[in-house]
């Protein structure tokens, strides 16, 4: 926008005032438009099949917390879902007990995180001084609620990818699997529904799901046979992985294949 020889007359008439008018309404539109921020397109909603929450979307992006470990993708303030009926329910974090709190993931995911039939979302939510935790959000009642999470990291700007929701070890309890700080100490976690909430039954060192900056988490849960495996990468992103439970602890096997969107594609379609 150039302003070099913007000028402004007086009015002294009717036709003047009217001129003047619309000058003004131009300065207006034309100081306040590059000011505003783009209008951001809206987040395509994520589906599924089922009793509770039926599709999901994060809305109200915002530079709150500017850590940008996902690209281009920004925190997000609002999580929106519908149920069955089409009922659309929002959390907006601004006005909760957490204000300064954001979603910070790729986008949600609906899934029946506890086992009760019903779908849940499962998310990452950061603290601006905390750093990341995995969260789980239910409608109960109608309202959509923060049902469950984990601690923190515990330090700003430390994320966590989100790997597996399944029952991991075979005991009919589901289990959630991520890896925390993925471009640092590359830890899988799992965690799984004990009295109390989420409780963590195993971890392995070593995995990663997610490169900085890279809009997507790679990987994830498969199935070809032999049980639920997660299938990552390695600590340096070169070879990929399957992880999955022998006992009460976790390990991993080479897959023997690269970590290249081809190798990651041909080991969950179980190439
Ligand atoms: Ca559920
Ligand atoms: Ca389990």
């Amino acid at each position: 926008m150039l302003w070099t020889g913007l000028w402004f007359k007086c009015p002294k008439s009717r036709s003047d005032m009217r001129w003047a008018g619309a000058w003004i309404v131009c300065a207006v539109a034309c100081l306040v438009a590059p000011l505003a921020a783009p209008l951001a397109a809206e987040e395509p909603w994520v589906t599924a099949q089922g009793q509770g929450i039926t599709a999901a979307r994060f809305e109200a992006p915002d530079d709150s917390y500017p850590h940008r470990i996902m690209g281009t993708i920004p925190e997000r303030r609002v999580l929106a879902v519908r149920d069955a009926q089409g009922r659309e329910v929002r959390v907006d974090l601004r006005e909760g007990p957490e204000p300064d709190h954001v979603f910070e993931d790729i986008a949600p995911r609906v899934v029946d995180a506890d086992g009760d039939g019903r779908l849940d979302v499962v998310l990452v939510e950061a603290d601006p001084t905390l750093g990341a935790q995995l969260a789980v959000y239910s409608l109960r009642q109608g309202r959509l609620v923060k049902a469950a999470a984990t601690p923190h990291i515990g330090t700003r700007f430390r994320w966590l990818a989100p790997a597996a929701i399944a029952d991991l070890n075979g005991d009919g309890v589901t289990d959630i699997a991520y890896v925390e700080t993925p471009h640092l100490g590359k830890t899988l976690r799992v965690w799984s529904w004990a009295p109390g909430g989420l409780t963590e039954i195993a971890r392995l060192s070593g995995v990663t799901n997610h490169r900085i900056g890279d809009e997507v988490i790679w990987g994830g849960l498969r199935d070809c046979g032999q049980g639920p495996e997660i299938v990552v990468a390695d600590t340096g992103f070169q070879r990929l992985l399957a992880v999955a439970f022998d006992g009460p602890t976790l390990a991993a096997r080479p897959l023997g294949l690269r970590a290249t969107a081809a190798g990651f594609d041909q080991a969950m379609t179980c190439g």
